[in-house]
Order: structure tokens, then C-alpha cells, then sequence
């Protein structure tokens, strides 16, 4: 047998550079590179074999930790999750910088690669800097917090052991089903060991991505139960667009008439303007599309989670709906007492449309949905063109931007009031052209995940949407974006503060306390009622976007925002266009509710009065059984 001597972390590099995806017979590289900050536990390790060899993996260098694993999962979302990039980092806190990243993809069903380094495996200096003693256990370190936000970890104790666990890590990224986060722990001192590796281990290997198909007999009970139905609904969640499934789709709806309502990981698997798209659905859905959730006798889940924000927190639906769920992760397929079909979305879809033959709903209830459908359309034209003032509205920024944009351009946004009401509004116009991370709504995750967009789709404009709130939690790879001149068009929304968990507050009686970005001349704690005294922070958000190497425009009103849009077009660096907005002109709630509970006791009486609210929509959950 052929070996070569590598140190551990060479036989990583190495190993890593080898490994590529195949779906459909097109294959791809798997890791288009690393992501990194050095420090000690990775420098003379991970570090020394990358700066070795940079032909096989090429390094980036990252500002912010938590920030390189978005970037890599927006990277492998954009990929359709047939590539993403790895991450490395020194011991301590650079490792734990990271699980909120980790936590993130997981959440969303992504995969990313996570090599912290660890303490020594030998312990010998222990402490050593950045060490965490645990006086009643030897083998644990900070890494063991990625457990539970992990879909595969392991600690490489001896360099051999590098050779099942780098398989173990490449099985559980590549499968469709379990794929997430995966950490590999790299002890500082290992990395640096040397160990005669078998050529194979280190040879091209190509991991099949395959599409199975649900068993005969589910099929056959789906095929019974779509026939028996008369309000039929198909809701399209991420898994659609993953299994690039948005043509299969299209063509089973032409048939069949079913309409198609959308998640937030589901927006864009169809066109917003084709006739059977009833748009989001749910908490931040649309009128169209909450009104045939809640009449529908049958839901097909495609590839969806089922989050509370799809199902209203279990409201949308009716209590004697059936649902039939097609899924490539058995765990997903059995929500809500469903049928499983347990299989990938686009095959399953074609067989589906197969044994339906000429079956097709009632041709009212298509011209019902259709009707529906341009209704709605007319609420997004009005929404997009308020004229609100001084102030523009949130809405017509999104209106300005998805005007300005080409139909394959991406929108990227996260957390805030902003995820919603692009769920509810954004115009889709190609299965990639949306991408919102509202598994684990990260704030921050917008300009870092951004960044992975436009690695993976460089030719494509990507649009950042984010609130002042994001933007302040983390907007430093700003720095990365101008560095490895991958521009962005950032739009900064500046509301002055945490406008979606104000509004929140308020609805629930507590006046929006906390959440405002002003202080109050005596010093004492605002809220955000708007009834206080109040003098504007002496801060300048697009002063900081300039400072990180940005080209800033400033725009006041939505023409100025058209023509910031349009000179953005122009410049080859990212730009930030920095715009406050009315912080209290939001886009309604349609028929649709989200649980969040509110005090049984208060000494607030608009608390009692939210309580009260708050009982009356509970008692329009279901179960599901
Ligand atoms: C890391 C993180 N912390 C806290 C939250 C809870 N949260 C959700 S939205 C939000 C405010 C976001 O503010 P901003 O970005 O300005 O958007 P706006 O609400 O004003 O639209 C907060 C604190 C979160 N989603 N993520
Ligand atoms: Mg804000």
C-alpha cells in the first residue's frame, strides 16, 4: 500500500481538496476553500498546510468568526448545498465564536465544515492559554458546547484517526437528510504530527447525492388522497429549490391547477407572477395564501420544516386537514400526522404528476386562486408605492430595490421586521433570487451570509437588506466584501433601533420598552411609545460603512433611493446605501397569527388587555394528530 507522510493537518488539507459532490452525473468541488483567523491552535497546524500548498484550497481571511460560518452556509445554499467552504480557527474563543454559525446551518439543514483547534491532546502545558479546566472531567474542552448544534463532531486525539472521522464528517455533509454543521475539534499539538496516510485516503473521491424515491404503496395513498381532495394546496419549502425541483413543480401545477404557497426557505419556487402562486404563507404570509391555507381539505408540504411562522403556530390550517409531506428526512416527513413520502422533491413530484394522469382540481377553485393571486399582486403595487413621508416606509424600500434589481439578482436578508415583509412582498423572479435565513433569524447574518452568496454566484447582484439592529451586531466583513472585492449593494435600513421587537412589545402591552435607540435627557430608560422626550444618539451608521472601505450614498426619500440604486449599478466596490425609514409604518398581518406569550398576571393593564387577545387566538391552535 502507497502512504505519504503528511502531518495531520496536511492529510486534512489535502483530503478536503479531493472531495467532490455528484448529483445528476455533474460533479463538483466540495470545499471551494477556507475560511480562516489564525491564532494559536491552528497557525502551525491547519495554517502551515495551507500556506504549504494554496493551490489545493484556497485561504480567505475573515474579520469576525461567527461570520465566516455564515458566509459558508450562504455559499452552500446558494450551491443548492452541492459545495460549500471550510472554517478554521485558533482554540478558546475563536472556536466558540462559531456556534452560533454552527447553530445557524444546522437550523437551516446546510452544510458547513468547522475545524477549531483544541487544547493539547497530550495535556502536558495544560492550562494552556485560552483553556478551559474542568476539575471533574480530563477530556472535555469550549468545543464540546458545538455538540448539540452539530450534526456530526468529532475530536481527532491521533493523526490516523483523522482517516474514519474525515469520511464520518464527508457521509453526514453530503447527505441531504442529516446534513448541517459538522465539527471536526483539531488538537493543536496533533495537527502538527506526522503519520504515513494511504494514498487512497488522500485520493479524488466522489460522494453521490442521489434522488430516491418514496415507496410504491405511500405513493399510491398520496395519488388516492389528491384525487378525493377539492382544496388541494401544495406548500413549497426549501427543500424544492434545493433538489432544483422548480421545474417539476411548475409542471405538475400547470396540470393539475393545485395551488402553491411558499416558507421563507421556499420563496422563489415559483414566479411571483405565475398563475398559481399564492406567495408566503403564514405568520408573514400573504391574504391569498393564508385564505387557501385555511379552507384547504389537503396540504402537500414539499421539502418544508414546518416552522411556527409557516403554520400561523398551528392556526393556518384547518383541524381536518390531511397532509401529505414530501421529504428527504423521514424526521420532517411525519410532521403533522402526515403522510410520509419520504424522498427527494423533485423526483417524487414528477412520479406524482406521472400517476396523477389527467386528474386536475375544479377549474372554480384555480380561477378562485388566480383571482386571489392578482388581488394580492394589487396589494404589493399599493404597498410598493405608498407615498408615506417625511419618512419612507419599509415597504417602499422594498419596492425601489426589487424594481431595481435584474430578475437573477439576490436579496439577502435575516432578521428584523424586514424578513417578513419581504416574505410577504418580494417580487421573486428565479429560484435563486431569495435568500432569507429566517431558520435562526441571525442578526448578522445578512452582510457575512451575503458575502457567500456572491462567492457562489459572483455574476449574479446581490442585495443586502439590513436593519440598523443587524448591521451593529455585525457588519465588519464589510472589510472581507472590499478585500476579496466581491461587492455587495447593502441597504441599510436605519429605523433607529429594534423596530419588529418594538412593535412587538407594543402589541403586547409593553410599550415597545427597550428597543429604541434614543436616550432620554434625565438618563432614564426609554421605550418606544413615542410619548417620552427624546434626543436621536450622536451616531452616524453610514460613517462607519465609509470607514470600512464602503461607497457610502445617503438617501432620504424613495427618489433618492432610486437613484442611489441605480449609481450603485456603477461602482465596482460594495456600496452602502444608508436610509432611515418611518420606524412605525409596517406592513399589516393577513388573517394570520404567531404565538408568543404573554403574562397571566400583570399590574399592566395593556398587558391584561394583550393577554386576553392572546388567549382568544390560542384557542385556534390545533394539534394535528
Ligand atoms: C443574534 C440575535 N439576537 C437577537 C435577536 C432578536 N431580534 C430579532 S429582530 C431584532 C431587532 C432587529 O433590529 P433591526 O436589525 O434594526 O431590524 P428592525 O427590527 O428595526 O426591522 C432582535 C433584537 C435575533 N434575531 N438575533
Ligand atoms: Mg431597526
Amino acid at each position: 500500500m502507497t502512504t505519504v507522510r503528511l502531518t495531520m493537518a496536511q492529510a486534512l488539507v489535502r483530503f478536503l481538496a479531493a472531495q467532490h459532490s455528484e448529483r445528476d452525473r455533474v460533479e463538483h468541488r466540495f470545499f471551494e476553500g477556507c475560511f480562516g483567523i489564525f491564532g494559536h491552535g491552528n497557525v502551525t497546524g491547519v495554517g502551515q498546510a495551507l500556506a504549504e500548498s494554496p493551490d489545493l484550497l484556497t485561504y480567505y481571511q475573515a474579520r469576525n468568526e461567527q461570520a465566516m460560518v455564515h458566509t459558508a452556509a450562504g455559499f452552500a445554499r446558494m450551491r443548492n448545498r452541492l459545495a460549500t467552504l471550510a472554517c478554521t480557527t485558533s482554540i478558546g474563543p475563536g472556536a466558540t465564536n462559531m456556534v452560533t454559525g454552527a447553530a445557524a446551518a444546522t437550523v437551516n439543514r446546510v452544510p458547513v465544515l468547522l475545524l477549531p483547534g483544541d487544547t493539547f491532546a497530550s495535556r502536558r502545558p495544560d492550562p494552556v492559554l485560552q483553556q478551559l479546566e474542568v476539575p471533574w472531567r480530563g477530556d472535555v474542552s469550549v468545543n464540546d458546547c458545538f455538540q448539540p448544534v452539530c450534526r456530526y463532531w468529532d475530536r481527532i486525539e491521533r493523526p490516523e484517526q483523522l482517516i474514519p472521522a474525515a469520511l464520518a464528517a464527508m457521509r453526514v455533509l453530503t447527505n441531504q437528510a442529516e446534513t448541517g454543521a459538522v465539527l471536526l475539534a483539531l488538537p493543536q499539538d496533533v495537527q502538527t504530527e506526522a503519520y504515513d496516510y494511504p494514498a487512497e485516503f488522500l485520493a479524488r473521491r466522489v460522494w453521490h447525492i442521489g434522488r430516491p424515491l418514496p415507496e410504491a404503496v405511500a405513493l399510491d395513498e398520496a395519488v388516492q388522497l389528491i384525487r378525493s381532495a377539492n382544496r388541494p394546496l401544495i406548500v413549497a419549502g426549501g427543500g424544492v429549490i434545493y433538489s432544483e425541483a422548480t421545474d417539476a413543480l411548475r409542471q405538475l401545477v400547470r396540470r393539475t391547477g393545485i395551488p402553491v404557497c411558499e416558507t421563507q426557505a421556499g420563496k422563489g419556487s415559483l414566479p411571483f407572477d405565475h398563475p398559481g402562486a399564492l406567495g408566503a404563507i403564514g405568520a408573514t404570509g400573504t391574504l391569498a395564501a393564508n385564505r387557501a391555507a385555511a379552507a384547504a381539505d389537503l396540504v402537500i408540504g414539499v421539502g418544508t420544516r414546518y416552522s411556527d411562522f409557516t403554520t400561523a403556530s398551528k392556526t393556518a390550517f384547518a383541524t381536518a386537514v390531511r397532509f401529505i409531506n414530501i421529504n428527504i428526512a423521514d424526521f420532517d416527513a411525519h410532521k403533522l400526522a402526515g403522510l410520509a413520502l419520504v424522498g427527494d422533491a423533485r423526483a417524487t413530484l414528477e412520479e406524482l404528476d406521472r400517476r396523477l394522469q389527467s386528474w386536475a382540481v375544479d377549474d372554480e377553485y384555480r380561477r378562485e386562486c388566480e383571482q386571489m393571486r392578482q388581488q394580492w399582486d394589487q396589494e404589493v403595487t399599493r404597498l410598493y408605492h405608498l407615498g408615506h413621508g417625511p419618512l419612507p416606509a419599509q415597504s417602499e424600500v422594498i419596492g425601489a430595490v426589487n424594481d431595481l434589481s435584474a430578475p437573477q439578482d439576490v436579496v439577502v436578508c435575516a432578521a428584523g421586521s424586514m424578513p417578513g415583509d419581504l416574505h410577504k412582498l418580494w417580487r421573486t423572479r428565479d429560484a435563486k433570487g431569495y435568500h432569507v435565513e429566517y431558520g435562526y433569524s441571525t442578526m448578522g447574518y445578512e452582510i457575512a451570509g451575503a458575502l457567500g452568496v456572491k462567492m457562489a454566484a459572483p455574476d449574479r447582484e446581490v442585495y443586502v437588506m439590513v436593519g440598523d439592529g443587524s448591521y451593529l451586531m455585525m457588519a465588519q466583513e464589510l472589510v472581507t466584501s472590499i478585500q476579496e472585492r466581491l461587492k455587495l449593494t447593502v441597504v441599510l435600513v436605519d429605523n433607529q433601533g429594534f423596530a419588529s421587537i418594538g412593535g412587538l412589545s407594543r402589541s403586547k402591552g409593553t410599550a415597545g420598552f427597550g428597543t429604541k435607540y434614543r436616550y432620554r435627557s434625565d438618563g432614564s430608560l426609554g421605550d418606544d411609545s413615542g410619548s417620552q422626550e427624546e434626543e436621536p444618539l450622536p451616531v452616524d451608521l453610514g460613517l462607519t460603512a465609509q470607514g470600512m472601505g464602503a461607497h457610502v450614498i445617503r438617501a432620504r426619500n424613495v427618489e433618492e433611493l432610486r437613484d442611489a440604486l441605480i449609481a450603485a449599478k456603477k461602482v465596482e466596490r460594495t456600496v452602502v446605501v444608508h436610509v432611515v425609514t418611518d420606524r412605525y409604518q409596517g406592513v399589516p398581518d393577513y388573517e394570520s397569527w404567531w404565538d408568543v406569550p404573554v403574562a397571566e398576571v400583570s399590574k399592566l393593564p395593556d398587558v391584561e388587555k394583550a393577554r386576553a387577545e392572546h388567549e382568544r387566538g390560542s384557542a385556534r391552535r390545533r394539534w394535528h394528530l
